[in-house]
């Protein structure tokens, strides 16, 4: 079978494995329980289903109310405005005129409201309650005294926030309170380095409520975004979009989803390609690589990278790198490789082939040793010549996270690492892109690249992260 050429513009091939891991997300975020009626004052009473008839559900008419979300939590805000709406009352803004209750959380002072509101004082005719009483009325169907909830406003107006603490008058107008509300806990989550407005508000909301809407909906589909990005040429677009043709289990993607010949075999041997490979049946797959090699040509280096290298006790997939320190007989080994090792009965299935990398040749494809029982393994090989040699290994021994640290490390020096050469003289643009490639240096070995780097050598087990 051919093997595709790899294509920069799809999905990482192998890339699924590790690409979406829902569990992470669920640990990040673990399912709380949601706050329930009764009997906390902080809960929020069901919604009454249709059986209770038209009339019995206007008994809010007279409420012309406004949730402040903070600390409330804007998911239960939201909920609370559903169902004064449900029953008859209205939700205003708390500026306009016939406003009746601003409801806030139970623990808001009236200073502290206002300043959200970025209002002086409290609108004529209306009152600071506090969410339990809303929750009272919700749980009892009918509108409950206010006594015991109300909050008490002060005798003098509050300095609006926008004229205090040294804030230029100009910066910030007396807007809608939604936004307002919203913007004084973001703007602080803000601040946290490396969180923007939309994760900041996503911080907000889990402090607010303990709970992440956004969650909710993908948590059905998780499981089954894992169940298909863990086919060996599918990554989370493709996953996503067979979910979305309604496609729910591996049956449904065997039976009914358009497949490319690299999927079709991540299929046949998806469980094979999920278990990790032990350390012992890896050195035997780099054993039969090598010995294959060296019968073409026995001057040929053949070394197992990736996690193999770094020492550890199961190896995702095994990637082999060969070269000939002649510099030359490199040349040609490839093909006359693979087709040994097919010849052999070695390679099961070819996945990509990739031959016009520089002077690099890779070969991504699946292997199983002989006898019973053996399983269907991932294997990568990878054919360099003798010059680019250490900067290939350093590369192909990763880790992945170890190797990025690398680059951006050159890159602060004025220098360029990859898995051909370390160069120096590297000048980028403002963008970061190269404008000039500058000089390769000589790097025999590895350690000559930490040396340029000018960082004390680690040997491959201490390069995990
Ligand atoms: P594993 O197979 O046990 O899961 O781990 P691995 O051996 O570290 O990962 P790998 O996916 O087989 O990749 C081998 C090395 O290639 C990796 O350790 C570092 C290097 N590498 C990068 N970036 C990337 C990348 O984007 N994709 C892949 N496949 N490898 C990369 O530095
Ligand atoms: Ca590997
Ligand atoms: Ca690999």
């Amino acid at each position: 079978m051919a093997a595709a050429p790899i294509n920069p513009q799809t999905e990482r091939p192998g890339s699924s494995h590790t690409s979406m891991d829902p569990r992470g997300i669920l640990k990040a975020f673990p399912k709380r329980k949601k706050f329930h009626a009764n009997p906390s004052p902080k809960a929020l009473a069901k919604i009454p289903k249709k059986e209770d008839g038209e009339g019995a559900t206007e008994w809010l008419s007279s409420l012309r109310a406004h949730v402040v979300p903070t600390g409330i939590g804007r998911a239960r805000a939201e909920l609370f405005e559903k169902q004064i709406v449900q029953h008859g009352g209205q939700i205003h803004s708390a500026q306009a005129p016939g406003v009746t209750h601003i409801v806030v959380d139970d623990d808001m002072d009236c200073e502290r409201a206002l300043r959200l509101l970025k209002l002086p004082r409290l609108p004529l005719g209306a009152q600071l309650v506090k969410s339990a009483w809303l929750s009272l009325c919700l749980q009892e169907r009918r509108l409950v005294d206010t006594a015991g909830f109300s909050i008490s406003t002060p005798d003098r107006p509050v300095s609006p926030p926008w004229r205090t603490e040294g804030a230029p008058s100009t910066q910030a107008q007396p807007g809608s309170d939604e936004e307002s509300s919203d913007g004084e806990e973001t703007r602080e989550a803000c601040r946290i380095p490396g969180i923007g407005k939309r994760m900041a508000e996503k911080i907000v909301e889990i402090l607010e409520s303990g709970h992440l809407r956004k969650l909710d909906y993908i948590s059905d589909s998780v499981p089954v975004l894992e169940l298909f990005s863990n086919i060996w040429g599918a990554g989370t677009k493709t996953a996503q979009m067979w979910y979305h043709q309604g496609f729910r289990s591996l049956e449904d993607i065997r039976n009914k989803a358009s497949l490319t010949t690299q999927q079709a075999i991540g299929l046949k041997h998806y469980d094979d390609f999920l278990e990790r490979i032990p350390r012992e049946e890896a050195a035997e797959i780099e054993q039969t690589v090598r010995e294959s090699a060296q019968a073409l040509n026995p001057g040929l280096l053949c070394v197992a990278c990736g996690s193999y290298r770094r020492g550890k006790v199961t190896c995702g997939d095994v990637d082999v790198l060969l070269t000939h320190p002649d510099g030359r007989s490199h040349q040609g080994i490839f093909s006359r490789l693979l087709d040994s090792l097919r010849q052999r009965g070695f390679l099961t299935d070819d996945l990509v082939s990739q031959e016009d990398n520089g002077q690099q040749q890779k070969y991504l494809g699946v292997c199983q040793l002989p006898g019973p029982g053996q399983r269907h393994r991932r294997l990568d090989i990878i054919v360099v010549p003798y010059s680019e040699f250490a900067c290939a290994l350093l590369y192909f021994t990763g880790s992945a996270h170890f190797n990025r640290s690398m680059r951006a490390l050159a890159k602060t020096k004025g220098m360029s690492l990859s898995e051909h050469a370390l160069s120096t003289g590297v000048v980028r643009g403002t963008r970061g892109l190269k404008v000039t490639s500058g000089r390769v240096l000589p790097t025999p070995t590895e350690k000559d690249v930490f040396s340029f780097l000018g960082l004390p050598y680690r040997e491959p087990a201490e390069r995990d992260w």
